[in-house]
């Protein structure tokens, strides 16, 4: 075991971006700690991506307080000092108007976007600080930047996740510890399916006749950053497929 491997903490690893994140560092020779709440996916991944020795899982839900803070407090050496946290796990669900929308879909948005973000942030940063070494890379959205129809909670989660990551920045200016917003546009992964509920007609919809972002995207993505030298800080990363752009303002006509 290389007890001077970096390590890197990736909540939401049991797919998409943080699977493909996972398995770029792991490449690389990086210690792992993969979180979601599959346990049979975190532990597949366990499995292929190094063993116990390389790869330590936490199977927990990270809108439980109480779960996320006790899976994190007892992180075991070599997995306990962190040098890159990565802020992914995150969903949006429905793309109803706000006025046709079910409370607990937005409630869940903000305890999963919002919440879990903040606490996982909240306990790492003493010892990042204390360390004088750290880098938050938060998954945000171009939906935190740009309002689209059906949005209303999943962009104002997002809208938080960007502002949150700019604050910190001002917090830790002097620390050492960067912070970075990645806030990627439509990409493949399965998000629409969890969006959705299930529904494999609207999801493949928006993907359809499109080059979308791929999860691999944005995996180089955060290693390009992570290797980028020390006294660099990205603050945001605006990152839309080619086949994506911004539309006009919207008009009801009478
Ligand atoms: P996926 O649905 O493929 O992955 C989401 C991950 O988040 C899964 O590993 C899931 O794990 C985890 N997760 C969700 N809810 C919870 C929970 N309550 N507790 C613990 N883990 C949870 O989607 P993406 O990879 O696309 O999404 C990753 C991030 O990227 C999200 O924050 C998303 O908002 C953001 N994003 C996605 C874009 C896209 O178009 N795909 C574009 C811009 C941003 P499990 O189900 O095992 O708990
Ligand atoms: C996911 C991208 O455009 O579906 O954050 O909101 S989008």
């Amino acid at each position: 075991m290389n007890q001077s491997a970096p390590v890197i903490f990736i909540t939401g690893a049991t797919s998409g971006f943080g699977q493909a994140i996972a398995t770029r560092f792991a490449e690389a020779g990086w210690l792992l700690v993969l979180t979601g709440r599959r346990l049979a996916r975190l532990q597949a991944l366990q499995a292929t991506l190094g063993g116990e020795s390389k790869v330590h899982i936490l199977a927990f839900d990270i809108t439980d307080k109480q779960a996320t803070e006790s899976a994190i407090k007892g992180l075991p050496a070599p997995f306990s000092a962190i040098h890159v946290l990565i802020n992914n796990a995150g969903l949006a669900l429905g793309l109803e108007p706000a006025q046709s929308t079910e409370l607990t879909d937005w409630e869940t948005m903000v305890d999963t976007n919002i919440k879990g973000l903040m606490r996982c942030t909240h306990q790492f940063l003493p010892s990042m600080c204390q360390r004088k070494q750290g880098y938050i890379i938060n998954i945000g959205s171009i939906a935190g930047n740009w309002p689209y129809p059906g949005g209303n909670v999943y962009c104002a989660s997002k809208a938080f996740v960007r502002q949150f990551s700019l604050a910190l920045r001002a917090d830790l200016l002097g620390t050492g510890v960067r912070v970075t917003n990645i806030e990627p546009g439509n990409a493949e992964t399965e998000f629409s399916m969890v969006r959705f509920k299930d529904d494999s007609r609207r999801a493949d919809q928006v993907y359809a006749d499109t080059d979308a972002l791929t999860a691999q995207d944005i995996a180089d993505t955060v290693w390009w950053l992570v290797n980028t030298p020390q006294h660099v800080n990205v603050t945001t990363m605006e990152i839309m497929p080619t086949h994506q752009a911004t539309g006009p303002l919207a008009i009801h006509r009478q």
